[in-house]
């Protein structure tokens, strides 16, 4: 056995390893990027956009475009998982956290309503897209996020299965009662926790 031979093939071992933890139940892997839109894509011009925080906050807020853009940023490499059971390794993204956005709003409630461009809606709890989970972003893997993709911006909540990470956000209503979103009312799972496999209602 030459050297060469067995090293390539304990890589191989320890690479496969390492991902099989990584990937929830019932998951594939994939190298593509598939898109997944309930919709046509909406283009709404730099001068119409802003992104609003409001209900229940203490200090409502409206960016505009360029306002948006002047908040800190972060640049993070998270792992997707799409309820249709393609998942992505290793995804680069850039944004604007949600503890940014939600420190100055100041939250008084525990639900959350991501609203966006083109009707889709999504629920979370505002626990799951604080402390570091969820963030604004507009760049993935060093471009500006693609239309196809969410663009210009799009909540990303890499913990959640995908269809919580709402392409075209336009904002973010903070609720009393949890109130379900597009996809969670015609039957997905309210949570979608990948790792315990809550795709559907039921699960
Ligand atoms: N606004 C909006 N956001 C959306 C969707 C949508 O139809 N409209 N689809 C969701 C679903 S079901 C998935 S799996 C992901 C797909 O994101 P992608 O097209 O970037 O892969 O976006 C989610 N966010
Ligand atoms: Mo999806």
């Amino acid at each position: 056995m030459t050297k060469g031979f067995f090293s390539r093939g304990f890589l191989g071992r320890r690479r496969e390893v390492a991902e099989a933890g990584r990937l929830p139940p019932g998951q594939y892997l994939t190298e593509d990027f598939p898109v997944l839109s309930a919709g046509p894509t909406p283009r709404t011009p730099k001068d119409k956009w802003d992104f609003s925080v409001v209900g229940a906050v203490e200090t409502p807020q409206r960016w505009t475009w360029d306002e948006f853009h002047t908040l800190p940023r972060e640049t993070f490499t998270v792992d997707i998982h799409c309820v249709t059971k393609w998942s992505k390794f290793d995804t680069k993204w850039s944004g604007i956290s949600l503890d940014t956005i939600l420190g100055v709003a100041k939250p008084q409630a525990a639900y959350v309503l991501a609203f966006c461009d083109g009707g889709y809606f999504t629920n979370l709890p505002l626990a799951d897209v604080m402390n570091n989970k969820a963030w604004i972003v507009d760049s993935y893997d060093g471009a500006p996020l693609p239309p196809e993709h969410g663009g210009p911006v799009r909540l990303l909540v890499p913990h959640l299965y995908f269809w919580k990470s709402a392409k075209w956000v336009r904002g973010l209503r903070i609720l009393e009662e949890d109130q379900p979103g597009f996809w969670e009312s015609l039957g997905y799972h309210n949570y979608g926790d990948p790792w315990k496999e809550q795709r559907y209602q039921g699960d």
